[in-house]
Parts: structure tokens; sequence; C-alpha cells
């Protein structure tokens, strides 16, 4: 997951990191960068013929952004969950942007929406990989 330059400039990345940490997902990676051309490039290559594509890059680029990798069962459904509908007016009360969004895109955040995207974008944003550890508490998260 990455929270975007807005996300940043407006002071939530300790809301939004508090929010996976208190559903009970582990953070495995975490590092603040502005990313380059390339990788935001690299990024949303997928989109990369959509009309909104270069004001994307543009963004994405214009300042810090910072990256998480998170850990737990179903991590990345359950993140999507807590992230709510792509446009902040649309996502439902009680998600990130459906408490702090109005927007398509300054949404604060991103999150991997698969396996193999997540995998992808892993290793684009920590290709010196992610860390292996385990929370002592997690054995009051899980019941098995
Ligand atoms: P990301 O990928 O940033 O987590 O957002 P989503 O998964 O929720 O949304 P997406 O991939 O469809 O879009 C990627 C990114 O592009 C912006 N965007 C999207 C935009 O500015 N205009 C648009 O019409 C769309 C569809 C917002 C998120």
């Amino acid at each position: 997951m990455m929270v975007k330059p807005d996300g940043v400039q407006r002071g939530l990345v300790g809301e939004i990191i508090g929010r996976f940490e208190r559903k009970g997902l582990r953070l495995v990676g975490l590092k603040s960068m502005v990313p380059s051309e390339n990788i935001a490039r690299a990024h949303y290559d997928v989109h990369k013929e959509r009309p909104f594509f270069p004001g994307l890059i543009k963004f994405i680029t214009s300042g810090p952004v910072v990256c998480m990798a998170w850990h737990g069962v179903e991590a990345i459904k359950v993140a999507r969950t807590l992230i709510g509908a792509t446009n902040g007016r649309d996502a439902t009360p009680g998600t990130i942007r459906g408490d702090f969004g109005m927007d398509m895109g300054y949404n604060m955040i991103h999150g991997s929406d698969a396996p193999e995207t997540a995998e992808f974008e892993l290793g684009l944003w920590f290709p010196e990989g992610t860390m292996e550890w385990s929370s002592d508490h997690e054995k009051w998260v899980y019941e098995s």
C-alpha cells in the first residue's frame, strides 16, 4: 500500500497506518520517498493508455509518498475494504476514502488489488525485500 502525496500533505500518514495496525495487519515494510517518474510509470503501467495517466504520474511524483507492506490473512481484500471505493465521494463512511476523501485522483492511498499485482508492486517499491517477524499479539488476532 502507499499513502499518496495528498495523504502525506494532509498529515494522514499516522491515521492511515493506525487503521491497518488496529485491524490486525502486521507491518513488514515501511519507507518514504519522492517517487521517480520511472517508478511511477512502472507502477501505473496498466493505465498508460488512459486519459488521466499523465496527470496521475505528475501527481504521484509531486512529493513524498509512504510505501507500506502489510501481512495478514487475506490482507489484500481486507486492506481494500478498509480503503474504500476509488472516488471518495462514493466511498462508504468508515473507510479511509469515505472518511477523508472528496475526489477520484486525490484519493490518499493506493492498495494492490490482487496477489499478482502485490507481488509486482512489492518488487518495484521494496526491491530489498520485506521483514520477517512475528507479532506476539497476533495470537489474540486469529483464533487459530
Ligand atoms: P489505486 O490503484 O490508486 O489504489 O486506486 P484504485 O485501485 O482504487 O483505482 P484505479 O486503479 O482504477 O485507478 C488508479 C488511480 O488513478 C486515478 N484515477 C482513476 C483518476 O485520476 N481518474 C480516473 O478516471 C480513474 C479511474 C485514481 C486512482
